[in-house]
């Protein structure tokens, strides 16, 4: 087949496209963004190693030790493009409800008159001619297993060959999802410019992007349309714009159809599978904002005191969340790859991690070394000592001495972004679980869902009931991290850490979980323990109190323990929590005391707290599940009592 889209852009789909609306819609796209060329990826090796050259050539990725870091790459980002944009994403759906007060809304027709058609006064529109000078690669993904009925496919045209090749590691990227596709299948098509044009002869710069940028999606037409940005979430569609905003949609309206059909789940979540010594294994999903340790929990190591346990990884992010027909509700991991913050892992807090960073990496902001490996903020911890000259993220010189001149707060210039990535594929992990592939996913025995916060709220509490778990889950705040732009470590509510991926109306979202609680128990089924975790409290010298990492494995524990019923633990006004005796402490010296401080319930704080849950309700007052204040009433009577 060999469509033209206009004078001079020959498609050249090669044989094995045969799924007639792709090939008018990449057609079509050509038509808009006016490539010079256009390259069918097919996702083999051979194309990989060409792309990463070829960036190599263009001055995007500079290739590392090969001795030290085999065919591994680091690229550096534009500094205003190292994050998320949350207040430029936007969800256009028909109605503005729909979308809710959490979330950027524009009218569909509108937004396609910006991005697509141009306005009546002549403005050009913003997609129109965008990839002049640059190639359209055309890739062909899968969010999880080729072929699954969990799975759905993508198709991204992105200019980006950056892009490109951190697909090939993040999805089932190949020319496989053409045969699962058909003459037929549906697809959710992708559409990823940096929005950075060439003029004939003009010199490309290394991370060619826009200061406008929009991200955007149609969710009744399940479309994903994204300008001017080459960074993470924003430019790979697979991960938060379709895995969670729009997969999220999907999900609900599989509910909304006739009968009882209680619909599944999009998640901002890992799965992990914990084995105890007697080889009995369990699977928990657990969702922190981003940027709170979600990777370092996947691939958890279990401390000393927890010989014969093992945790394996069934993914570090993303949860698709299904009812299977013994009532239970089954996870699959849509992803391929990890696409992780790299400062602060080092061999303490993740050796899985560091151990699947030995080759085949694509490093994005971190420094690079002398010896022409890669560097970032807490590998001190590993050696000893800040190493003596470095280049940072930026490009220029680093050293002790002057970072310490340029730092702010006495604290020394970073010389890797905060939010610095790296691209790696799950089968380098060697905690990686054996049904992680699994195209019916693995049985979840409980939830998690922990915030980063330095008071109040307890390191763990189990929910009495469902709507319980819903409530804790609905209301968590948690302090805001580097990985969206903006300001940093303010406490905001992110409930079910899904703030920024919910692709429709918050309320509507609690409710749809609110439902298949309802829908599963009146089918006979054993729904999952809901808890809720915070790593992260600080005692009265401003550092954190519980040892996080390995040992949350203790907590861990209590959980399967409650699951199998050894566990009694304490019921508070929000919940149980464990007695201090019901942790398996040995390997660790941590005093009742600590243990305290990092428990302990301020009624006070819990007040305050209390009128922050209200807020939210008051801001999502519309559709909010009556449920949820009834749950916030009792809490309050309970905190008056
Ligand atoms: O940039 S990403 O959205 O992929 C990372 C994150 O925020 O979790
Ligand atoms: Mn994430």
């Amino acid at each position: 087949m060999n469509a033209i889209a206009e004078p001079g852009i020959h498609l050249d789909a090669p044989a094995y496209v045969r799924n007639q609306a792709l090939l008018a819609w990449v057609a079509e796209m050509a038509g808009l963004t006016k490539p010079a060329r256009v390259v069918w990826c097919d996702g083999s090796d051979a194309e990989y190693q060409r792309l990463c050259q070829q960036l190599v050539d263009a001055g995007t990725f500079r290739k590392l030790n090969p001795v030290k870091r085999p065919n591994s790459f680091l690229a550096c980002s534009d500094p205003g493009d190292v994050a998320r944009v949350e207040d430029r994403t936007f969800i256009c759906s028909a109605k503005k409800e729909d979308a809710g007060p959490t979330n950027n809304w524009m009218d569909p027709a509108a937004m396609r008159d910006l991005l697509q058609h141009g306005h009546g006064d002549g403005a050009p529109a913003l997609f129109d001619g965008c990839m002049r000078g640059r190639t359209m690669y055309v890739v062909p993904f899968s969010m999880g297993p080729l072929g699954s009925h969990i799975s759905h496919i993508g198709i991204e045209l992105s200019d980006s060959a950056y892009v490109a090749v951190n697909m090939k590691i993040m999805t089932r990227m190949g020319k496989e999802v053409y045969d699962v596709l058909g003459e037929n299948g549906v697809f959710v098509p992708c559409v990823h410019t940096v929005g950075a044009p060439l003029q004939p002869g003009e010199r490309d710069v290394s991370w060619p992007c826009n200061k406008t940028k929009y991200i955007v999606h149609y969710p009744q037409t399940r479309e994903i349309w994204s300008y001017g940005s080459g960074y993470g979430g924003n430019a790979l569609l697979g991960k938060k714009c379709f895995a969670l905003r729009i997969a999220s949609n999907m999900g609900r309206s599989a509910a909304q159809g006739a009968g009882d059909n209680p619909g599944w789940l999009a998640e901002h979540m890992l799965i992990l599978g914990v084995t105890n010594p007697q080889g009995k294994k369990y699977h928990v999903a657990a969702a922190f904002p981003s940027a709170c340790g979600k990777t370092n929990f996947s691939m958890l190591v279990p401390p000393a005191g927890f010989d014969g346990w093992k945790v394996t990884t069934v993914g570090d992010d993303i949860a698709w969340i299904k009812p299977h027909s013994d009532g239970r509700l089954y996870a699959i991991n849509p992803e391929a790859g990890y696409f992780g913050v790299a400062p602060g892992t080092n061999l303490v807090t993740n050796p899985n991690c560091m151990a699947s960073l030995h080759s085949d990496v694509i490093f994005t902001n971190v420094a690079l070394t002398d010896d022409g490996d890669v560097w970032w903020e807490g590998l001190e911890k590993d050696t000893g000592s800040m190493p003596a000259h470095l280049i940072d993220w930026q490009g220029k010189d680093w050293t002790p001495a002057l970072a310490a001149q340029t730092g702010t707060d006495g604290k020394l210039r970073p010389a890797a972004h905060p939010n610095a990535r790296f691209t790696v594929a799950a089968t380098n992990n060697p905690a990686l679980d054996s049904a992680w592939d699994d195209p019916n996913g693995v049985p979840i025995d409980a939830f998690i869902f922990g915030g980063r916060r330095s008071t109040t709220v307890p390191l763990i509490t189990e929910a009495r009931n469902w709507v319980e778990g819903v409530y804790m889950a609905a209301t968590m705040g948690s302090e805001t991290t580097a990985a969206a732009a903006g300001q940093q470590g303010v406490v905001r509510r992110d409930p079910f850490a899904m703030l920024p991926f919910i692709g429709y109306n918050m309320s509507d979202y609690f409710q749809h979980w609110l439902g298949m609680g309802e829908k599963l128990t009146a089918s006979g089924a054993k729904l999952p323990k809901i808890y809720t975790t915070n790593w992260f409290r600080k005692g009265a010298d401003g550092k954190f109190v519980w040892p996080g990492y390995g040992e949350n494995m203790r907590v861990l524990k209590w959980m399967i323990d409650r699951i199998e019923g050894t566990a009694k633990g304490q019921e508070h006004v929000f919940g149980i929590s464990p007695a201090y005796e019901e942790l398996n402490w040995s390997g660790l010296n941590f005093t009742p005391e600590q243990f305290k401080t990092v428990t302990s319930i301020d009624k006070a704080a819990w007040q305050a707290e209390l009128k922050l849950h209200a807020d939210l309700f008051q801001q999502l007052a519309y559709h909010l599940p009556k449920e949820l204040q009834d749950t916030k009433a009792q809490i309050e009577t309970r905190l008056a009592a």
